[in-house]
């Protein structure tokens, strides 16, 4: 049986979705092979489809099972690495946390469709929308919940990384990008992300890339 863990990730600079695994197996320590596919280029979908039917990034590669979408892949990776532990082990603790996970992963559409991840952007957005600016808002709150609760076990959202993280850590880079205010709470919260070496050399690595992607960076 073949063990290889193999991730399959889009440009560093704009795919949010495969930077959420890839951070959870970084930041656990599990060893895997990395393969890059350059999106929206010419043969890149024909490249994509080897890999998955959806035609999308992120797909996991173990053992002999194939898993595609970014959650999911987290979700397979607290199963097959226990010991990781990719979810907090309390029952109330980890109800909360694949609700925020899911939550992300289905909602704030007004930040995923205007503020596209765009590692080498940084402005200050002078005109931010309602919509927007409720999805941020709801974002704080749940930061601020989290930290409120959980501060005295460690920095992350539960004390100790979890999927949790892994799933806002686009949006800490979004927020950071488009200069967006927060609370002093929250600006702990992003600071402590962006402490974590290796998305600092996801970050590097995606300000290197030379691929520009018109539609991710137009600011609405
Ligand atoms: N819900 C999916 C979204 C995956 C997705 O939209 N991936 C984008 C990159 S971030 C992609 O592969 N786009 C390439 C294409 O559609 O050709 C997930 O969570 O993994």
């Amino acid at each position: 049986m073949n063990q290889i863990n193999h991730l399959i990730i889009g440009n560093k600079n704009y795919s949010s979705w495969s930077l959420r695994p890839w951070l959870l197996l970084k930041v656990k320590g599990i060893e895997f092979k990395e393969t890059k596919i350059s999106l929206y280029t010419e043969g890149s979908k024909a490249e994509l489809l080897k890999f998955s039917a959806t035609g999308k990034v992120p797909v996991f590669e173990h053992a002999e099972n194939v898993v595609w979408d970014s959650l999911a892949i987290c979700e397979y990776i607290a199963d097959v690495f226990p010991n990781a532990n990719c979810w907090p082990e309390n029952l109330e603790e980890r109800s909360l946390a694949r609700s925020i996970s899911n939550e992300m992963h289905s909602g704030f559409l007004s930040i995923r469709n205007t503020l596209h991840m765009n590692c080498r952007l940084a402005i200050v957005l002078d005109k931010i929308s309602a919509e927007v600016q409720s999805d941020i808002d709801r974002i704080c709150e749940i930061w601020r919940l989290c930290r409120g609760k959980y501060s005295t076990s460690g920095e992350f959202l539960f004390g100790d990384f979890t999927i949790a993280d892994a799933m806002y850590a686009p949006i800490v880079l979004r927020f950071q990008s488009y200069g967006i205010k927060v609370g002093n709470i929250e600006r702990e919260y992003m600071d402590k992300i962006l402490s974590i070496l290796a998305l600092k050399k996801w970050v590097s690595a995606g300000v290197s890339e030379t691929e520009f992607i018109e539609e991710c960076e137009i600011i609405v």
